[in-house]
């Protein structure tokens, strides 16, 4: 029961998937939908390229650097960490963060590489800020290459992908909620913000758990 007079803590709800689901299109038409019913809402994305550590995993990302693939591994996982306390502090404050990519997209980008399992690609995020829902966006490799700018990333490539995409399905757990991203925008919308609302109601009593 929240105590009358305490701030409801906001809700943790990260977004997940394979490349081109259409994650950023979707964490950007929650965040709007929620702010038109003056919910108290911010948007994040990870890797948030804008810091010391995103600035180099851009310049990875767009294949300006190369980077043993453990430095870089730990590099995606300190950039989480550089937001952990801002994140914790909001979600007390009252402020839901929708977020577009998180913990599972380190460990199962990471571990589709050679000599990297999914245990180790884990630890270095133990004790972040846990989220309250995982909404995957479930779509297959096949749909995901069809869709706008495929392929001009590092990662953006068939095989690597199919690889991502067990590592999620080996991660996903029953509690996440999985979403057929195959549809029209609109209507994955509006099945979104109907979880996302009951997400937010029913996380405001519950302590935040950690990874
Ligand atoms: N990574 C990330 C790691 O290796 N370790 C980590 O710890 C983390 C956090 C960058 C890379 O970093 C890796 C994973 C990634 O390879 P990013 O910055 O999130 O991660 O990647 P982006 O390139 O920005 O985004 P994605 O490629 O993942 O695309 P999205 O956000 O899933 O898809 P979106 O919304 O941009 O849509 C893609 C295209 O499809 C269309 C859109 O209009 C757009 O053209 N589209 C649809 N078309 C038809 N039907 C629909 N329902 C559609 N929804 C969107
Ligand atoms: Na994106």
């Amino acid at each position: 029961m929240a105590v009358s007079g305490m701030t409801a803590r906001g809700a943790f709800i990260v977004f997940e998937g394979v490349d081109r689901c259409g994650k950023t299109t979707q964490t950007q038409r929650l965040v709007a939908a929620l702010q038109s019913r003056k919910v108290d809402v911010e948007l994040c994305r990870f890797p948030d390229r804008t810091t010391a550590t995103g600035k180099i995993i851009d310049s990875y990302l767009k294949n300006g650097v190369e980077l043993d693939d453990h430095a870089v591994h730990l590099l995606f996982s300190a950039n989480r960490w550089e937001s952990a306390q801002a994140i914790r502090k909001k979600l007390a404050a009252g402020t839901t963060l929708i977020v577009d990519r998180y913990a599972h997209s380190g460990v199962c980008f990471s571990a589709a590489k050679q000599g990297m399992d999914i245990e180790w690609c884990k630890a270095p995020d133990a004790g972040l800020p846990a989220p309250d829902a995982v909404i995957f966006l479930k779509l297959a490799i096949a749909d995901a290459m069809k869709r706008g700018q495929f392929g001009e990333e590092r990662y953006e490539k068939q095989d690597f992908q199919t690889k991502v995409l067990d590592n999620f399905m080996q991660m996903k757990t029953d509690s996440w909620r999985v979403i057929d991203a195959k549809r029209p925008i609109d209507a994955i919308a509006e099945e979104i913000e109907t979880l996302a609302l009951d997400i937010i109601n029913s996380c405001a009593d519950k302590p935040l758990e950690t990874l």
